[in-house]
């Protein structure tokens, strides 16, 4: 078809399938405007129902849930997104299964033909340009916004962020990536070295992500916290806990042939578990924190003499095949 064609409005294909050739003397026009209204009508209802059912119904179970301030703030923009996403999709699909409804070639029927242009008309066009640059423009804004309202949205800041939790209290936890485990190290109470990330509930942690070799990525999914692991640098994210339960750390980045088996599982407890898990552990593993380097914000992994490694000795306590603290270096503590 081309510019030349003639509009063909007066040849329009009829609304109702059921009666091929019985073209409507009366006004195609009307018919049209029919059609048009229809399709908007069923849009607006469908939207009106699916839209709040997906939002009261679906919306609070969806991950990554809401066991801190950034993992609901990522439940929420999603629920967001989706909400406005859902018409357009049902506009897309609405109009899809009406055309082949009503518009279809019937069997031994007459030629489909076209209807008119409507290429050039003001009203679509001027819809269609402010409905998606609203949309894109306001998404733009609530994406902002939400990226700097909870404090950089549970992502990996830099060693300086910019946007930091407005908590007076905040617990220090340092997250140390290295192939293939993740330990914790908690500085305020001793320093001490953990395979257990253990938190207290209603608090504010700040998570100091380093590793001591290759890039790894402390994807703590529950938490709604991700943040790379990158050798000498202190990448820092934030999120305050705000439900008891367990959740998975994962390493998020490939970093070597056992990656997928770099997880482990933590914990939210109450301030008064955490406390005495605190201290206990401190207690427990006092021998094991006098031989670590001291408490810093990153490692120089081959500081510890020639034979390298974090630990001194390659002295490694979570290995499988090293026994921690079997031959400590002379300078250890
Ligand atoms: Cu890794």
């Amino acid at each position: 078809m081309s510019d030349k064609d003639p509009p063909v409005g007066s040849e329009q294909v009829p609304a109702g399938t059921g009666a091929p050739g019985a073209a409507d003397p009366g006004a195609p026009a009307a018919d049209q405007t029919h059609h048009w209204w229809r399709l908007i009508a069923i849009w607006v209802v469908l939207s009106a129902i699916l839209d709040p059912l997906f939002y009261y119904l679906a919306g609070p179970h969806i991950p990554p849930g809401t066991m801190t301030n950034m993992a609901q703030g990522a439940q929420f923009d999603f629920n967001v997104l989706f909400v406005i996403a859902l018409p357009v999709v049902l506009g897309v699909w609405i109009y899809l299964i009406y055309a082949i409804v009503m518009w279809r070639a019937s069997r031994g029927g007459p030629e489909p033909v076209a209807g008119p242009y409507s290429r050039g008309h003001l009203g679509i066009q001027v819809g269609w340009i402010v409905s998606t640059t609203v949309i894109v423009l306001f998404l733009a804004g609530f994406g902002t916004y939400e990226l700097v309202q909870p404090g950089g949205s549970g992502g990996g800041e830099g060693s300086s962020p910019i946007w930091t939790p407005t908590s007076q209290t905040i617990l220090p936890v340092q997250v140390i990536g290295q192939q293939w485990k993740w330990t914790y190290r908690y500085p305020t109470f001793g320093g001490f070295e953990t395979d257990q990330l253990v938190l207290p509930n209603d608090t504010t942690v700040e998570f100091n992500v380093t590793s001591l070799d290759v890039v790894h990525s402390f994807w703590a999914y529950q938490l709604g916290v991700k943040a790379d692991a990158n050798p000498n640098y202190n990448n820092v994210a934030y999120a305050t806990t705000q439900q008891l339960g367990s959740f998975t750390v994962r390493c998020d980045e490939l970093c070597g042939i056992w990656h997928g088996a770099m997880y482990n599982t933590g914990q939210v407890v109450t301030r008064q578990q955490f406390s005495a898990w605190a201290r206990l552990t401190a207690f427990r593993l006092r021998k094991n924190t006098r031989l670590l380097p001291p408490y810093a914000l990153t490692y120089t992994p081959d500081a510890n003499g020639a034979d390298g490694g974090y630990y001194p000795n390659n002295a490694d306590p979570y290995s499988k095949v090293e026994q921690y603290g079997a031959t400590p270096s002379q300078g250890g503590g």
